[in-house]
């Protein structure tokens, strides 16, 4: 058992355009968050991770940036950024940065540059290739976010490689130049003091080829992700960014990785690789096909698909490698309405709870997206106009346009698994705009918020809010917890997921039924008058049943 900070610590994510807003402009920004530190520290967030606060045109709200070393003015100033870090830290809490550096903005000055023509000193900063030989793109690949991921230049008749949408373009990392240039930018906000970085699709940054990828389900482009994906020199480029920097401050780091397997995570993350300290993997919110067939129509999962991958997780980084463990994000729609029950207000609690407990009682360190420690749930789009979502936006025009896909066919998935649910303001009251902005919000607030927000949920000791912060303070104080061996329980029940876990002569049970009837179950041996450690019914369960989306966990030793 190796201790570190970043094992025992809850991250708690802020998506800071819709989290508070202190000016009245109807954008959530620095001073906002700062007035909301002590709600963070009692809830038991010791890690703040910001989603990105850079200068950008927001494009993609942030994830393409013009300067690294500048505030977006819309959320404050770079003073506003340093008083939030000393309140943070006086607090004993850590504040965590996003890096993106997979791509920039095309308004970045080194783009600008590089596009200004082929003898600019930045033209190597990007990925230029010239057209195929008949002419067109120099491959088939398309964006992430809809169209083809290669835009033509005509001033120098040459495309530049975008991942992402055209305004996105792919750092070059091949080049030492741009290297040094993202280990130079880490330094300048680490000699600030921050504690860390979440590296943004940092899986994708050493390219291994540019062939034709295999043709997209949708087969309107070819997937990228074979050649972009864990590449042939991620590795050496993650191993040098942490001889460079990394390994001179005492930080943790989280890197996105998409099309990461388990084994593969031991290379990133594995405790003596000199990588990073954890990554995102995207098996678990991809069991109802939310990753790879986001846009399809049907979405559905089963729970021994969820066991399954957990299972895999919890046991392959064992020891190895260190697991983060979260049900959504700024990309995802929200947990409860996804994997729980928002239908009825006795489910949409209970539910919440349940999916806390089951998950964030695994090894692994938890991540909790703003307004999860309430029970936010999805909201409901009637029309392409109210969403400000880029990769929906280009989604739903694609399919509608040339897919022939209808619009309500389309709307009934946006609703499902769009990303714009996540970013709804944070509800903190039943007040104007959930007390989120005295102005004109940026996106519409979800209308339950008179019955879901922080206020209301502060004082009742029953609430979801309070369920979380008990959560966390229970899992803080146990090594078992913390450390211990995970096993699977009852590993082909579709209706309870059972685990424990282990450390020396303590063991913990852990007990969850993911459905809202009765289901079956008995406690096994030995288990009788065990310690309640915690219970979304307040007593331990009764008989041979559990109630509706019922969640406890035991302490025997
Ligand atoms: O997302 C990376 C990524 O792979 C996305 O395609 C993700 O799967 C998708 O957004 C799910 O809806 C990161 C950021 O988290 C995302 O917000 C950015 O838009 C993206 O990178 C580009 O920087
Ligand atoms: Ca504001």
């Amino acid at each position: 058992m190796r201790r570190a900070w970043w094992k025992e610590a809850a991250v708690y994510q802020i998506y800071p355009r819709s989290f508070c807003d202190s000016n009245g402009d109807g954008i959530g920004d620095l001073n906002g968050i700062l007035q909301k530190l002590d709600y963070l520290q009692e809830l038991g967030a010791d890690v703040l991770w910001l989603n990105p606060v850079y200068d950008s045109p927001n494009v993609d709200n942030g994830y393409d940036i013009r300067n690294y070393r500048a505030i977006l003015s819309e959320f404050g100033t770079m003073e506003d950024f340093d008083r939030l870090l000393s309140e943070v830290h006086r607090r004993g809490m850590r504040l965590v940065m996003d890096l993106v550096v997979n791509h920039t903005s095309d308004q970045h000055p080194w783009f600008i540059s590089s596009r200004s023509g082929r003898n600019s000193p930045y033209r190597d900063y990007y990925i230029w290739k010239d057209p195929s030989p008949g002419g067109g793109p120099p491959n088939n690949w398309g964006g992430c976010f809809g169209g083809p991921a290669w835009s033509y230049d005509a001033g120098s008749g040459q495309y530049y490689l975008h991942l992402f949408t055209p305004e996105q373009p792919d750092l070059n990392w091949e080049n030492p130049a741009v290297r040094e240039e993202v280990y130079d930018m880490m330094d300048f906000w680490f000699q600030k003091g921050i504690d860390g970085f979440r590296m943004d699709v940092i899986s994708m940054i050493s390219k291994g080829g540019y062939a034709d990828g295999p043709l997209r389900p949708d087969g309107l482009y070819g997937d990228y992700t074979g050649q972009c994906a864990n590449g042939p020199r991620v590795h050496e480029f993650l191993k040098e960014m942490n001889r460079r920097v990394l390994s001179r401050y005492d930080c943790m780091t989280v890197g996105e990785n998409s099309a990461v397997t388990p084994e593969l995570a031991c290379r990133y993350a594995g405790f003596d690789e000199g990588e990073l300290n954890m990554v995102f993997h995207f098996e678990l919110v991809d069991v109802d096909g939310g990753e790879t067939r986001r846009w399809e129509r049907e979405h559905s999962w089963k729970l021994t698909d969820i066991k399954r991958v957990l299972t895999r997780w919890q046991t392959i980084l064992d020891g190895r490698a260190w697991n983060t463990l979260f049900w959504g994000n700024h990309d995802q729609p929200r947990p409860v309405s996804r994997f729980g029950d928002d239908s009825t207000e006795e489910n949409r609690v209970r539910s919440a709870k349940m999916l806390a407990l089951c998950l964030y009682l695994m090894q692994g360190t938890p991540y909790i997206y703003q307004g999860e420690e309430l029970g936010m749930t999805n909201t409901r789009f009637t029309g392409i106009a109210e969403i400000n979502d880029v990769q929906t936006r280009n989604a739903y025009w694609e399919r509608t346009e040339r897919l022939g896909v209808s619009h309500e066919d389309m709307m009934r998935v946006v609703n499902y698994i769009s990303r714009e649910h996540a970013r709804t303001p944070m509800q903190w009251t039943d007040g104007a705009n959930a007390g989120f902005t005295v102005g004109k919000p940026w996106i519409a607030l979800n209308p339950n918020y008179p019955k879901i927000n922080a206020q209301r949920q502060l004082g009742d000791p029953d609430s979801v809010y309070h369920f979380y912060r008990k959560l966390l303070s229970v899992r803080k104080k146990s090594d078992t917890l913390l450390y211990g061996h995970y096993q699977l329980l009852l590993p082909d029940s579709e209706e309870v997921y059972t685990y424990t876990r282990t450390l020396g002569g303590e063991q913990i049970l852990v007990v969850c039924n993911f459905t809202g009837k009765e289901a079956a179950y008995s406690l096994p041996g030995g288990w009788a008058g065990a310690e309640l450690l915690l219970s979304n019914y307040g007593n331990p369960c009764s008989g041979t049943a559990l109630r509706p989306f019922e969640a406890f966990a035991l302490r025997h030793s």
